[in-house]
């Protein structure tokens, strides 16, 4: 890796000679794959952009000019470019580097990310600000087009000329999301895939026309000529309609070419999309032929114990409401482009006709819903507790306020392996718990599962949220837990203790095992809001202790709830310690890690409950 080896900053890219490249590039490759497959992360993406990140380091200057990778999942080259390849094999551990962009790690990451589609409205932010500080730097915003179909992006492309706007919008478009892409868009872009390149038409003869006295003109008479023309044969440019400048489409697997029209694209005045074709997961046949499985690998500093005997949550989740929908023909599932990673790949084959991936559009997604759910549809529709964030308005406005029957089942809530802040979970109980109507359950086994989905679907009228983690359902402790309430709310793993831990989900597993240690009792629920103080209070008077161990944050947690009951109620007769995740935690690692250090081990809550 002779090549690879010699870049230590970014401008060492600018000192490889020009034969050199494609080796450079195929380096950065074996490169990549070699540390992936190791250690896991994206790689599909990532093997995808390695021609078009060397020819943006090729045509920028890092020092003054910014690159925003949207979603940034595919910034993994970007990363070895400046300085940070000998670390890579570190990235999701709890000392190395991130999964994503991230502002703190390196001067040369512009704008953290993580959720998708927020690039462009970020690229023109940062160069207004840069023109109002007086600096001429460049901004250019990586988008794929999967996260072109997200709704923001239209909001910023809306925005960009009236902005006086200079940005260069890089779109990869290699026609997947994590899945194959849907939507018009999508289909829009294979249409200007059949048409000849924009490049010479757009951008080489207004380059040589605008050098030229009275070119501009020339040029405004051209651009007016070839709309008439556009229009009277009917073929719509969508970018070209909104002012920004189209041009492509480009091989984005040719360096030379990339970085030529790079250079000319960044003197163009005015908003500009390049519309750049790659491959997801090139020159690595097992990510070309299958870039769904390749998108992301596990990380191997996560330390969940996976048992064969034991399912994953998003598994079962999708087994049951695939046999659900089987019997009844009024249940649909909406998911926002995460079909294979919300365990819905059998009920979108099977149930083809109900089943609606609506792209990267979460909003869309709960709004969409909430229309399903006004004659008798049963809408479930699942999306990840952090992605679920940016829909929050529509679960107010459009669901809450009117108490529509929309299940929400909430993927990845609580602490997350690896991915760092962008991806936790630990905010929904706080944003859903101010929703009004909502009720949001915790299955902790494979038959609060079962239950809980049917009561949401069939026995609550109104708005539920269904919330489970990226994590395996322990069978081996179903067996311990006895009802204590008749609306099975409540059971109670007893050890006789005077002590108590109270928790669901996935910390039921994690307080039995501190249970056992501390000899202390455990009182799980799954009904976590509203909740039923009475009751809650009746199982919990007898203890002189009770510590709620939660992985989300303290604001609107369980524990905050009751502690704020307690309070008012004047109900003084056992200590109630709050045990949950702080917000300035850094949130690296994996699970095991950000449980420790936020004192959530087995371990530290036997300590604090000893
Ligand atoms: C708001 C939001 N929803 C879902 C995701 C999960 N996600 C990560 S990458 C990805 C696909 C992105 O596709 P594209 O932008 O085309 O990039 P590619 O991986 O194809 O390069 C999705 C859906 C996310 N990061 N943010």
């Amino acid at each position: 890796m002779e090549l690879l080896d010699r870049i230590k900053v970014s401008s060492d890219v600018k000192d490889i000679k020009k034969e050199d490249i494609d080796e450079l590039c195929r380096q950065i490759r074996t490169f990549l794959v070699e540390v992936v497959t190791g250690n896991g992360g994206h790689l599909a993406s990532n093997l995808g952009v390695v021609e078009l990140t060397v020819a943006l380091h090729r045509c920028l200057d890092m020092e003054k000019d910014h690159i925003i990778f949207d979603v940034g999942h595919q910034s993994y080259v970007h990363k070895i470019l400046t300085g940070r390849k000998d670390s890579l094999a570190t990235m999701g551990s709890i000392d190395g580097l991130g999964c994503f962009p991230d502002e703190e790690e390196s001067r040369y990451d512009s704008f953290n990310t993580g959720h998708a589609s927020t690039s462009v409205s970020a690229a023109l932010g940062m160069e207004k600000a840069l023109r109002m500080s007086g600096s001429d730097g460049k901004v250019v915003a990586v988008l794929g087009d999967g996260a072109l179909g997200g709704g923001m992006v239209y909001e910023a492309l809306n925005n960009a000329k009236d902005l006086d706007s200079d940005i260069l919008i890089i779109l990869n478009d290699n026609e997947m999301s994590i899945s194959r892409n849907v939507g018009a868009m999508s289909r829009h872009l294979s249409k200007l895939k059949l048409r000849p390149s924009h490049i010479d038409t757009n951008l080489r003869i207004k380059h040589i026309v605008e050098k030229t006295p009275g070119g501009k003109g020339f040029i405004r008479l051209i651009q007016k000529t070839k709309r008439a023309l556009k229009s009277f044969v009917g073929q719509k440019m969508f970018f070209e309609d909104l002012d920004i400048r189209y041009l492509g489409p480009v091989d984005g697997h040719d360096e030379h070419q990339l970085e030529s029209i790079i250079k000319e694209a960044l003197n163009v005045k005015g908003p500009k999309l390049l519309h750049v074709v790659t491959t997801k997961g090139k020159g690595y046949e097992k990510a070309e032929r299958d870039p769904v499985k390749f998108h992301g690998l596990k990380n191997s500093y996560s330390k969940s114990r996976r048992l064969p005997e034991n399912i994953m949550y998003n598994q079962l989740f999708g087994k049951l409401l695939t046999e659900m929908a089987e019997k009844d023909k009024n249940i649909v599932c909406v998911c926002p482009a995460m079909t294979e990673g919300s365990g819905l790949s059998e009920f979108c084959k099977v149930h083809k006709d109900r089943y609606f991936d609506v792209g990267i559009c979460e909003q869309h997604a709960v709004t969409f819903s909430a229309g399903l759910a006004r004659d008798k549809i049963k809408p479930v529709c699942v999306v990840y507790s952090s992605f679920l964030q940016r829909a929050y308005d529509q679960i107010l406005h459009d669901i809450g306020l009117t108490n529509k029957n929309v299940v929400l089942c909430v993927d990845r809530a609580g602490v997350v392996d690896a991915y760092g802040k962008t991806h936790q979970g630990i905010y929904d109980i706080a944003y859903l718990s101010t929703i009004p109507n909502m009720r949001i359950f915790a299955p902790e086994s494979e038959e609060d599962m079962e239950k809980l989905l049917y009561k949401a679907i069939y026995d609550i009228e109104g708005c539920v949220a269904v919330r489970y983690p990226y994590d395996q359902i322990h069978n081996d402790i179903k067996n311990l837990f006895v009802d204590v309430s008749e609306k099975r709310e409540i059971s109670l793993y007893s050890k006789n203790g005077d002590k108590a831990i109270l928790c669901y989900g996935r910390m039921v597993a994690v307080a039995v095992e501190a249970a056992d240690i501390a000899g202390a009792d455990v009182v799980k629920l799954t009904d976590i809001y509203p909740l039923d103080y009475e009751s809650l209070y009746e199982v919990l008077g007898k203890y002189k202790y009770v510590v709620s161990a939660e992985d989300v944050i303290y604001n609107g947690s369980v524990g905050q709830r009751l502690q704020s009951w307690l309070y008012e109620n004047n109900k003084n007769d056992f200590k109630l310690i709050c045990l949950n995740i702080d917000e300035d935690c850094e949130m690296k690692g994996c699970v095991e890690d950000i449980l420790e250090e936020n004192g959530m081990s087995k371990d530290a809550i036997a300590r604090i409950i000893s």
